[in-house]
């Protein structure tokens, strides 16, 4: 026999220390303990679930975020084994949920070829959860197990019985005293899913949200998995060509390695490359990515001189052939090695060749096949060739005069004394005057002010050789010191905060869209690094018995007439119980909300108290409307109430109240506030409040450029209007 009673226990102790190791250092398993890592619990149990469809024995899963903030994972698996294990002598559930790599290769077989970030399984989320209950269908029984932070609380029963059905099902709720994150996000976690789904056609991820009033619902189901992920990302995008797919696998070092790639060439300017290993989005590409683009050169290079459609003088670079292509590349390595600043750059030497002969054979089939489609393409590329010719040469230009390299810095620039970048600041402001209060009031040693005049150019509609002919670009550039293009280097960065600040209108946003898009699009290394933040300007200044304060938002100011107000109010349910304090803050809050609602779908057109009861009303400001009405029933009160004016009264009447004695007063605009003001509420490291740009959906960060900057008027007029009532949430 393997194992005795001794054994038994050396292995136990293996286990504790297994699990609290993974409790002292979680960020070392998981990567971190905040939201990312919160997030990634969740995609843990979900890749044992993928790992199961890709072995063929699961066709759905189930993502529920549960109303008590827990979550569950269910699959129609083989269900997790539920014998004893041979050595450990308890059951194999017990040792996959709490042994660290124990994951579905104690056969030591390749089955895993998928397997989370950092590849710790599913017994690291146990060991940092409060608590863990699975369900196992298997052999027609039903098994429960549960778990507190990794330790069985309650050993493996059959609790009932389940036929032919098998399956597994995972709910845990994360331990707080661990992690500073709070909830799942439904928009990050959807992101996340639905990739899952685009990357293994057929399995169908039903995800819903049960935490909170919003109860989201959403299936991602694609027969036609990366070209259907391709189509997805050009949503926005006038294609070229059709969607070009191939697929191949070559034996590799350990084992057999799998490709597949999906590719379209679009209008566009800008290039999507998404890479894939094992299903973990490679954001710091590796091998595969390398082999794509060789056997792209290569193939168009070849094709083209065959056919005399390129000639040698043509000059044409890798990027070229890149400009508008959209790509999604997928491999399946048995033994992935992770490399580079995030562990999200593949390794494995041998997988660049693979890649690269896969792309090459099939590429150069689908040219000679589709010559019309190649002529096209070829024909894209040599624009791009020539405008790149034509941005070196204004390059050159400028860099005779010193531009480039940041030494013959534009008057514009009121730079900062301070030589180290991580001690300094970049302002870049709207309009000379709130330029020049923004350069009285500044912190010299640290603070740069760049003034910028009118708009910026719309670098989604301009190829690069314009961009360069821009003066406005062209001071950007220089100011920030990185360079441009081939010679980018983001380590050249003369401020590690560069902070747009504009006004709080229309066309502040706009501009504020503009250099957004120019970062994103020409120098995202910035924001990867966030290095990009957005000036929070208040919106309005209130004045009580001479003191001054400022206030951010419309909402913030709401809150403070409420708060103020009710220090001589007493509101009362429906059924005439005095409300404490903080529920008739609460109260009143609704009914603030429920009023810009209702002003923003009047302004379009509708009746908001026929909205508000009308289930088959679409949009978002219908089904808003309707939830914020609906949590009116939690205080005693109905939809009449409301439109009927007797609540209506009610919060007027508080408001008048709080803003007796206060004279406010909105700023439209950075002009208006002088130099001490603008330094105090918006420049003041101490007291400023600014967010910073993250880019955490790389898809969606794409999609919402082409679709607000892009040629495409159709789709964004849908999306400005299907979004037009959550402009209050729109954010960057
Ligand atoms: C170990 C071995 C086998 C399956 C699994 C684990 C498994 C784990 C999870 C986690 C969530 N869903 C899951 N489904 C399966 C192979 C089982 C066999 O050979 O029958």
């Amino acid at each position: 026999m393997a194992g005795n009673e001794n054994n038994y226990n050396a292995e136990n102790i293996q286990v504790l220390e297994g699990m609290e190791a993974v409790r002292k250092r979680p960020a070392m398993y998981i990567g971190d303990t905040g939201e990312r890592g919160y997030h990634h619990l969740v995609y843990e149990v979900v890749d044992n679930s993928i790992d199961e469809a890709l072995a063929g024995y699961c066709s759905m899963i189930d993502v529920i975020i549960n109303a008590d903030g827990s979550l569950t994972v269910k699959d129609n698996g083989r269900g997790i084994p539920v014998d004893m294990h041979p050595t450990q002598h308890r059951p194999a559930i017990e040792v996959v949920l709490t042994v660290l790599h124990a994951g579905g290769k104690f056969d030591g077989s390749n089955y895993k070829v998928s397997g989370g970030l950092h590849g710790v399984g599913v017994s690291c989320v146990n060991a940092l959860s409060d608590w863990m209950k699975v369900d196992v269908k298997r052999g027609g029984r039903l098994h429960h197990i549960e778990f507190s932070r990794g330790h069985v609380t309650k050993p493996l029963e059959v609790v009932g019985e389940c036929g032919a059905e098998t399956g597994t099902s995972v709910t845990f709720y994360p331990d707080h005293t661990i992690f500073s994150c709070r909830a799942f996000k439904w928009e990050t976690l959807c992101a996340r899913l639905r990739e899952l789904a685009f990357l293994n056609k057929g399995v169908t991820i039903h995800f819903r949200d049960d935490e909170g009033e919003a109860h989201h619902e959403e299936t991602f189901h694609y027969d036609g998995g990366v070209v259907q992920f391709v189509e997805y990302l050009n949503t926005n995008k006038k294609p070229l060509s059709p969607v070009i797919r191939f697929e191949g696998e070559r034996e590799g070092v350990t084992g057999m390695v799998q490709a597949e790639i999906a590719l379209q060439y679009t209008e566009s300017y800008s290039t999507l490359e998404q890479t894939y290993a094992n299903n973990i989005h490679t954001i710091e590409g590796g091998t595969h990515l390398t082999g794509f683009r060789t056997a792209l050169t290569r193939t168009i290079n070849k094709y083209g001189a065959d056919n005399k459609l390129i000639r040698e003088k043509d000059n044409i670079s890798g990027e070229d052939m890149r400009e508008g292509l959209t790509a999604i590349v997928s491999v399946k390595v048995p033994q992935p090695q992770f490399e580079g600043q995030t562990k999200t750059k593949l390794g494995n030497g041998e997988v660049e060749g693979i890649v690269a002969s896969i792309v090459s054979d099939r590429l150069m089939t689908f040219f000679e096949e589709n010559p019309q489609v190649a002529r096209t393409i070829i024909e894209k590329t040599l624009l791009a060739a020539r405008a790149r010719e034509a941005a070196r040469a204004a390059r050159e230009s400028t860099r005779r005069k010193g531009i480039m390299d940041g030494l013959n810095l534009p008057g514009k620039l009121k730079d900062c004394s301070e030589k180290d970048p991580a001690k300094t600041e970049l302002f870049l402001v709207e309009g000379d005057s709130a330029g020049g209060s923004a350069q009285k009031g500044r912190d010299r040693a640290t603070q740069a002010i760049l003034p910028l005049r009118g708009k910026v150019l719309n670098v989604e509609k301009a190829r690069i050789d314009r961009m360069l002919a821009n003066a406005e670009i062209r001071t950007l550039i220089t100011a920030i010191g990185c360079g441009f293009g081939e010679e980018w280097d983001v380590s050249k960065a003369r401020y590690h905060k560069i902070v747009i600040m504009t006004d709080a209108d229309v066309d502040g946003a706009h501009i504020r869209t503009l250099l957004l898009t120019f970062f994103y699009r020409k120098m995202p290394e910035l924001i990867e690094k966030g290095y990009v933040y957005l000036a929070q300007p208040p919106l309005y200044k209130v004045e009580r018995k001479k003191k001054s304060d400022y206030v951010l938002t419309d909402g913030d100011l709401t809150q403070k007439l409420l708060t103020l107000g009710l220090d001589d109010f007493e509101v009362k349910t429906k059924g005439g119980e005095t409300m404490d304090r903080e529920k008739a803050k609460e109260f009143l809050t609704l009914l603030a909300e429920i009023e810009a609602t209702a002003k923003m779908v009047e302004e379009r057109g509708f009746k908001p108290e026929e909205l508000a009861v009308d289930e088959n009303a679409q949009g978002s400001g219908a089904s808003m409307l309707r939830k914020e009405i609906s949590a009116l029933a939690g205080y005693g009160y109905e939809a009449k109430d409301y439109f009927g004016g007797e609540l209506k009264k009610l919060l007027d009447d508080v408001r008048t109240q709080g803003k007796q004695g206060l004279s406010i007063s909105r700023f439209k605009g950075l002009g208006e506030m002088n130099a001490d003001e603008l330094y105090d509420t918006t420049m003041n490291p101490e007291k400023r409040y600014m967010k910073r740009v993250k880019l955490e959906d790389a898809v969606k960060a794409d999609q919402m450029f082409s679709l607000l900057m892009g040629d495409e008027v159709e789709p964004r007029k849908r999306f400005i209007e299907e979004n037009a009532l959550n402009v209050r949430n729109l954010d960057f």
